[in-house]
Protein backbone atom coordinates (compact mmCIF):
# COMPACT_ATOMS: atom_id res chain seq x y z
CA UNK A 1 0.00 0.00 0.00
CA UNK A 2 1.11 3.50 -0.72
CA UNK A 3 2.45 5.29 2.17
CA UNK A 4 0.96 8.69 3.22
CA UNK A 5 2.98 11.94 4.08
CA UNK A 6 1.13 15.10 5.33
CA UNK A 7 3.50 18.16 4.36
CA UNK A 8 2.61 21.39 6.72
CA UNK A 9 3.93 24.21 4.39
CA UNK A 10 3.16 22.89 1.28
CA UNK A 11 2.53 25.50 -0.67
CA UNK A 12 6.37 26.86 -0.41
CA UNK A 13 9.54 26.45 -2.10
CA UNK A 14 10.90 23.41 -0.02
CA UNK A 15 6.79 21.85 0.29
CA UNK A 16 6.42 22.15 -3.37
CA UNK A 17 9.78 20.13 -4.12
CA UNK A 18 8.96 17.32 -0.95
CA UNK A 19 5.61 16.32 -2.30
CA UNK A 20 7.21 16.45 -6.01
CA UNK A 21 9.46 13.87 -4.53
CA UNK A 22 7.15 11.87 -2.99
CA UNK A 23 4.46 11.40 -5.44
CA UNK A 24 7.36 10.41 -7.66
CA UNK A 25 7.84 7.57 -5.23
CA UNK A 26 4.52 6.58 -5.21
CA UNK A 27 3.45 8.27 -1.60
CA UNK A 28 -0.35 9.61 -1.53
CA UNK A 29 0.66 13.21 -0.13
CA UNK A 30 -1.65 15.75 1.66
CA UNK A 31 -1.18 19.22 3.06
CA UNK A 32 -1.95 20.89 5.31
CA UNK A 33 -2.73 24.95 4.58
CA UNK A 34 -4.23 28.23 5.70
CA UNK A 35 -8.09 28.61 4.79
CA UNK A 36 -7.24 31.84 3.24
CA UNK A 37 -5.36 30.06 0.87
CA UNK A 38 -7.91 27.77 -0.47
CA UNK A 39 -9.93 30.58 -0.78
CA UNK A 40 -7.62 32.25 -2.92
CA UNK A 41 -5.79 29.17 -4.89
CA UNK A 42 -4.49 31.29 -7.91
CA UNK A 43 -2.07 33.64 -5.87
CA UNK A 44 -1.78 31.21 -3.00
CA UNK A 45 -0.96 27.63 -4.89
CA UNK A 46 1.36 29.27 -7.38
CA UNK A 47 4.07 27.03 -6.52
CA UNK A 48 1.67 23.54 -6.41
CA UNK A 49 -0.47 24.51 -9.20
CA UNK A 50 0.66 21.49 -11.64
CA UNK A 51 0.33 19.25 -8.67
CA UNK A 52 -3.26 20.06 -7.10
CA UNK A 53 -5.38 16.97 -8.91
CA UNK A 54 -2.41 14.71 -7.41
CA UNK A 55 -2.83 15.87 -3.86
CA UNK A 56 -5.33 16.40 -1.11
CA UNK A 57 -5.50 19.58 1.04
CA UNK A 58 -6.54 20.16 4.01
CA UNK A 59 -7.87 23.21 5.98
CA UNK A 60 -6.05 23.82 8.94
CA UNK A 61 -4.49 26.37 11.38
CA UNK A 62 -1.30 26.21 13.14
CA UNK A 63 -1.98 28.95 15.76
CA UNK A 64 -4.56 26.52 16.70
CA UNK A 65 -5.03 22.86 18.24
CA UNK A 66 -8.14 22.03 17.70
CA UNK A 67 -7.98 22.58 13.94
CA UNK A 68 -4.49 20.37 13.38
CA UNK A 69 -5.79 17.76 15.93
CA UNK A 70 -9.14 17.49 13.76
CA UNK A 71 -7.13 17.05 10.81
CA UNK A 72 -4.46 14.20 12.18
CA UNK A 73 -7.67 12.87 14.26
CA UNK A 74 -9.57 11.79 10.37
CA UNK A 75 -6.97 10.31 8.83
CA UNK A 76 -3.49 7.67 9.56
CA UNK A 77 -0.10 9.05 8.29
CA UNK A 78 2.95 7.14 7.77
CA UNK A 79 4.85 10.51 7.52
CA UNK A 80 4.47 13.75 8.51
CA UNK A 81 6.96 16.23 7.34
CA UNK A 82 6.79 19.71 9.35
CA UNK A 83 8.06 22.59 7.21
CA UNK A 84 5.30 25.41 8.04
CA UNK A 85 6.83 28.19 9.77
CA UNK A 86 7.46 31.73 9.44
CA UNK A 87 10.86 32.01 8.14
CA UNK A 88 12.31 34.82 7.26
CA UNK A 89 14.66 36.30 9.77
CA UNK A 90 14.47 39.89 9.20
CA UNK A 91 10.70 39.79 9.87
CA UNK A 92 11.32 37.79 12.85
CA UNK A 93 13.07 41.49 14.05
CA UNK A 94 10.20 43.25 13.08
CA UNK A 95 7.51 40.93 14.72
CA UNK A 96 9.21 38.48 17.06
CA UNK A 97 6.08 37.92 19.26
CA UNK A 98 4.46 36.19 15.91
CA UNK A 99 7.38 34.29 14.87
CA UNK A 100 7.81 32.55 18.17
CA UNK A 101 3.92 32.00 18.08
CA UNK A 102 3.43 30.48 14.85
CA UNK A 103 7.24 28.82 15.25
CA UNK A 104 7.35 27.22 18.30
CA UNK A 105 3.71 26.67 19.20
CA UNK A 106 2.65 25.27 15.72
CA UNK A 107 5.52 22.90 16.26
CA UNK A 108 4.37 21.88 19.42
CA UNK A 109 0.79 21.60 18.31
CA UNK A 110 2.02 19.10 15.45
CA UNK A 111 3.71 16.92 18.02
CA UNK A 112 1.31 16.68 20.65
CA UNK A 113 -1.51 15.99 18.55
CA UNK A 114 0.86 12.94 17.20
CA UNK A 115 1.18 11.96 20.32
CA UNK A 116 -1.89 11.34 21.23
CA UNK A 117 -3.65 10.27 18.19
CA UNK A 118 -0.86 8.93 15.69
CA UNK A 119 2.19 8.03 17.64
CA UNK A 120 3.70 5.45 14.98
CA UNK A 121 3.40 8.42 12.55
CA UNK A 122 6.99 9.08 11.59
CA UNK A 123 7.77 13.50 12.35
CA UNK A 124 10.41 15.42 10.59
CA UNK A 125 11.25 19.13 11.74
CA UNK A 126 12.71 21.63 9.97
CA UNK A 127 15.61 23.04 11.80
CA UNK A 128 17.89 25.93 10.51
CA UNK A 129 21.17 26.74 10.43
CA UNK A 130 20.20 29.81 11.73
CA UNK A 131 20.52 27.88 14.73
CA UNK A 132 24.00 28.26 15.29
CA UNK A 133 24.20 31.93 15.22
CA UNK A 134 27.11 33.05 16.17
CA UNK A 135 29.24 30.17 15.37
CA UNK A 136 31.32 28.22 17.97
CA UNK A 137 33.11 25.98 15.40
CA UNK A 138 33.47 25.78 11.88
CA UNK A 139 32.51 24.30 9.80
CA UNK A 140 28.93 23.74 11.94
CA UNK A 141 28.10 19.66 12.53
CA UNK A 142 25.35 18.24 14.57
CA UNK A 143 27.32 18.27 17.81
CA UNK A 144 28.17 22.25 17.09
CA UNK A 145 26.63 24.22 19.98
CA UNK A 146 23.32 26.53 19.32
CA UNK A 147 23.98 30.49 19.72
CA UNK A 148 20.83 31.59 17.74
CA UNK A 149 20.68 35.30 17.15
CA UNK A 150 17.01 36.25 15.75
CA UNK A 151 14.04 34.93 17.12
CA UNK A 152 13.47 32.93 14.47
CA UNK A 153 16.63 31.51 15.01
CA UNK A 154 15.43 30.74 18.63
CA UNK A 155 11.46 29.62 17.56
CA UNK A 156 14.04 27.40 15.14
CA UNK A 157 16.26 26.26 18.41
CA UNK A 158 12.69 25.75 20.63
CA UNK A 159 11.25 23.63 17.89
CA UNK A 160 14.52 21.71 17.51
CA UNK A 161 14.54 20.38 21.20
CA UNK A 162 10.76 20.09 21.08
CA UNK A 163 11.12 17.22 18.96
CA UNK A 164 13.96 15.90 19.89
CA UNK A 165 12.19 15.59 23.51
CA UNK A 166 9.19 14.00 21.78
CA UNK A 167 11.42 11.24 20.54
CA UNK A 168 13.26 10.69 24.15
CA UNK A 169 10.12 11.21 25.94
CA UNK A 170 7.40 9.32 24.22
CA UNK A 171 9.74 7.11 21.76
CA UNK A 172 8.28 8.28 18.82
CA UNK A 173 10.21 8.57 15.48
CA UNK A 174 11.38 12.30 15.79
CA UNK A 175 13.96 13.78 13.94
CA UNK A 176 15.86 17.00 12.99
CA UNK A 177 16.94 18.21 10.09
CA UNK A 178 19.43 20.84 10.14
CA UNK A 179 19.25 22.81 6.94
CA UNK A 180 21.79 25.18 5.73
CA UNK A 181 20.46 28.04 2.98
CA UNK A 182 18.48 26.16 0.49
CA UNK A 183 17.37 28.08 -2.52
CA UNK A 184 16.18 27.31 -6.20
CA UNK A 185 14.12 29.21 -8.80
CA UNK A 186 10.98 29.06 -6.60
CA UNK A 187 12.27 31.15 -3.44
CA UNK A 188 10.85 33.79 -1.98
CA UNK A 189 11.71 37.06 -3.67
CA UNK A 190 12.32 38.68 -0.22
CA UNK A 191 15.35 36.27 0.43
CA UNK A 192 18.72 37.23 -0.80
CA UNK A 193 19.55 34.96 -3.32
CA UNK A 194 16.47 35.41 -5.20
CA UNK A 195 16.44 39.52 -4.37
CA UNK A 196 20.21 39.53 -6.55
CA UNK A 197 18.91 36.91 -9.39
CA UNK A 198 15.29 38.66 -10.15
CA UNK A 199 17.21 42.31 -10.24
CA UNK A 200 19.91 41.25 -11.95
CA UNK A 201 17.15 40.08 -14.53
CA UNK A 202 15.13 43.32 -14.38
CA UNK A 203 18.58 45.51 -15.06
CA UNK A 204 19.21 43.20 -18.07
CA UNK A 205 15.90 43.94 -19.55
CA UNK A 206 16.19 47.43 -19.05
CA UNK A 207 13.36 47.52 -16.14
CA UNK A 208 15.41 48.49 -13.22
CA UNK A 209 18.98 50.29 -12.70
CA UNK A 210 20.13 49.39 -9.12
CA UNK A 211 19.93 46.34 -6.75
CA UNK A 212 19.91 47.99 -3.10
CA UNK A 213 21.12 45.39 -0.77
CA UNK A 214 22.30 45.00 3.12
CA UNK A 215 25.60 43.10 4.00
CA UNK A 216 27.96 42.12 1.00
CA UNK A 217 30.13 40.12 3.47
CA UNK A 218 27.96 37.45 5.14
CA UNK A 219 28.81 34.11 4.76
CA UNK A 220 26.53 31.31 3.35
CA UNK A 221 26.77 27.65 2.86
CA UNK A 222 23.81 27.79 -0.25
CA UNK A 223 22.51 24.40 -1.63
CA UNK A 224 19.42 23.89 -4.40
CA UNK A 225 16.30 22.96 -2.34
CA UNK A 226 15.20 20.05 -4.60
CA UNK A 227 18.35 18.00 -3.12
CA UNK A 228 17.72 19.09 0.35
CA UNK A 229 14.08 17.82 0.20
CA UNK A 230 15.60 14.39 -0.71
CA UNK A 231 17.94 14.56 2.58
CA UNK A 232 14.63 15.18 4.36
CA UNK A 233 12.57 11.88 3.18
CA UNK A 234 15.96 10.37 4.08
CA UNK A 235 16.01 11.51 7.53
CA UNK A 236 12.29 9.01 7.78
CA UNK A 237 13.56 6.44 6.16
CA UNK A 238 16.34 4.97 9.05
CA UNK A 239 15.80 2.58 11.00
CA UNK A 240 16.58 4.68 14.58
CA UNK A 241 15.81 8.26 14.65
CA UNK A 242 18.62 11.05 14.48
CA UNK A 243 19.49 14.46 13.47
CA UNK A 244 21.67 15.62 10.26
CA UNK A 245 23.23 18.80 9.01
CA UNK A 246 22.17 18.93 5.89
CA UNK A 247 25.03 21.45 3.59
CA UNK A 248 26.93 22.19 0.37
CA UNK A 249 30.06 22.39 2.56
CA UNK A 250 31.17 25.63 0.78
CA UNK A 251 30.25 29.27 2.06
CA UNK A 252 30.30 32.01 -0.54
CA UNK A 253 29.72 35.52 0.15
CA UNK A 254 26.38 37.94 -0.81
CA UNK A 255 29.26 39.97 -2.70
CA UNK A 256 30.32 36.88 -4.58
CA UNK A 257 26.70 35.33 -5.14
CA UNK A 258 26.27 38.90 -6.99
CA UNK A 259 29.45 38.36 -8.68
CA UNK A 260 28.30 35.74 -10.17
CA UNK A 261 24.69 36.62 -11.11
CA UNK A 262 25.40 39.80 -12.92
CA UNK A 263 28.04 38.24 -14.77
CA UNK A 264 25.29 35.28 -16.09
CA UNK A 265 24.18 38.25 -17.95
CA UNK A 266 27.50 40.01 -18.98
CA UNK A 267 27.09 42.98 -16.10
CA UNK A 268 29.37 43.82 -13.66
CA UNK A 269 27.96 43.57 -9.91
CA UNK A 270 30.01 46.90 -8.73
CA UNK A 271 28.22 49.00 -11.13
CA UNK A 272 24.86 48.04 -10.11
CA UNK A 273 24.94 47.19 -6.11
CA UNK A 274 24.81 49.86 -3.79
CA UNK A 275 25.20 48.97 0.13
CA UNK A 276 21.29 50.76 2.17
CA UNK A 277 21.77 50.24 5.37
CA UNK A 278 17.90 49.38 5.85
CA UNK A 279 18.82 46.00 4.87
CA UNK A 280 20.92 45.43 7.73
CA UNK A 281 19.66 43.24 10.69
CA UNK A 282 20.37 44.06 14.32
CA UNK A 283 22.08 41.11 15.17
CA UNK A 284 23.97 39.40 12.02
CA UNK A 285 24.77 35.65 11.34
CA UNK A 286 28.40 36.51 9.72
CA UNK A 287 28.96 33.15 8.62
CA UNK A 288 27.76 29.41 7.86
CA UNK A 289 29.05 26.21 6.34
CA UNK A 290 28.05 22.57 7.30
CA UNK A 291 29.70 19.91 7.72
CA UNK A 292 27.39 17.26 6.34
CA UNK A 293 29.63 14.66 6.73
CA UNK A 294 27.02 12.74 8.87
CA UNK A 295 24.44 12.70 6.65
CA UNK A 296 26.98 11.12 3.16
CA UNK A 297 27.95 8.50 5.60
CA UNK A 298 24.62 7.51 7.26
CA UNK A 299 22.08 8.62 4.88
CA UNK A 300 23.81 8.31 1.66
CA UNK A 301 22.99 11.66 0.55
CA UNK A 302 25.37 14.02 -1.52
CA UNK A 303 24.00 17.27 -3.54
CA UNK A 304 23.94 17.08 -7.43
CA UNK A 305 24.28 20.83 -8.01
CA UNK A 306 27.00 22.93 -7.65
CA UNK A 307 26.96 27.06 -6.14
CA UNK A 308 27.68 28.02 -9.79
CA UNK A 309 24.81 25.77 -11.42
CA UNK A 310 22.30 27.29 -8.64
CA UNK A 311 22.81 30.50 -9.53
CA UNK A 312 23.07 30.11 -13.11
CA UNK A 313 19.76 28.21 -13.15
CA UNK A 314 18.12 31.00 -10.90
CA UNK A 315 19.09 33.76 -13.06
CA UNK A 316 18.08 32.24 -16.30
CA UNK A 317 15.05 31.37 -14.84
CA UNK A 318 14.41 35.00 -13.87
CA UNK A 319 15.42 36.38 -17.12
CA UNK A 320 12.03 34.32 -18.97
CA UNK A 321 10.05 35.28 -16.25
CA UNK A 322 11.29 38.83 -17.10
CA UNK A 323 11.39 39.20 -20.82
CA UNK A 324 7.91 37.31 -20.73
CA UNK A 325 8.58 33.97 -22.35
CA UNK A 326 5.98 32.30 -20.66
CA UNK A 327 4.08 35.67 -20.46
CA UNK A 328 0.31 35.29 -18.70
CA UNK A 329 1.24 33.00 -15.63
CA UNK A 330 1.54 34.23 -12.31
CA UNK A 331 5.52 34.76 -11.33
CA UNK A 332 5.94 32.30 -9.06
CA UNK A 333 4.00 29.38 -11.35
CA UNK A 334 6.62 30.31 -14.11
CA UNK A 335 9.40 30.44 -11.84
CA UNK A 336 8.39 26.71 -11.03
CA UNK A 337 9.24 25.30 -13.81
O1 LIG B 1 18.59 35.13 2.17
P1 LIG B 1 18.54 35.52 3.59
O2 LIG B 1 17.41 36.39 4.00
O3 LIG B 1 18.59 34.15 4.39
P2 LIG B 1 19.01 33.78 5.90
O4 LIG B 1 18.79 34.90 6.83
O5 LIG B 1 20.39 33.21 5.85
O6 LIG B 1 17.96 32.65 6.26
C1 LIG B 1 17.57 31.66 5.33
O7 LIG B 1 18.33 30.48 5.51
C2 LIG B 1 18.14 29.83 6.78
C3 LIG B 1 19.03 28.59 6.80
O8 LIG B 1 20.25 28.95 7.35
C4 LIG B 1 16.68 29.48 6.95
F1 LIG B 1 16.50 28.86 8.13
C5 LIG B 1 15.85 30.73 6.88
O9 LIG B 1 14.47 30.40 6.98
C6 LIG B 1 16.09 31.38 5.52
O10 LIG B 1 15.64 30.51 4.52
O11 LIG B 1 19.90 36.27 3.99
C7 LIG B 1 21.16 35.73 3.73
C8 LIG B 1 22.24 36.73 4.08
C9 LIG B 1 22.08 37.37 5.46
O12 LIG B 1 23.34 37.43 6.08
C10 LIG B 1 21.61 38.79 5.17
O13 LIG B 1 22.00 39.75 6.13
O14 LIG B 1 22.16 37.81 3.13
C11 LIG B 1 22.31 39.03 3.84
N1 LIG B 1 21.69 40.12 3.06
C12 LIG B 1 22.37 41.20 2.58
N2 LIG B 1 21.51 42.02 1.95
C13 LIG B 1 20.40 40.23 2.73
C14 LIG B 1 20.28 41.43 2.02
N3 LIG B 1 19.34 39.42 2.94
C15 LIG B 1 18.13 39.81 2.44
N4 LIG B 1 17.07 39.00 2.62
N5 LIG B 1 17.97 41.00 1.76
C16 LIG B 1 19.02 41.86 1.53
O15 LIG B 1 18.85 42.91 0.93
Amino acid sequence: MAKRALITGITGQDGSYLAEHLLALGYEVHGLVRRVALEDPERRFTRIAHLLDRVQLHPASLESYPSIFNLISRQEFDECYHLAAQSFVAESFADGFSTMNTNINGTHYMLAALRDLRPACRFYFAGSSEMFGKVRETPQSETTPFHPRSPYGISKVAGFELTRNYREAYGMFCVGGILFNHEGPRRGFEFVTRKITSTVARIKAGLSTELRLGNLDARRDWGHAKDYVRAMHLMLQQDVPDDFVVASGESHTVREFCELAFSEVGLDYRDYVRVDERFYRPAEVESLVGDATKARTVLGWKPTYTFPELVSEMVQNDLRITLGQTEGLPETVRGAR
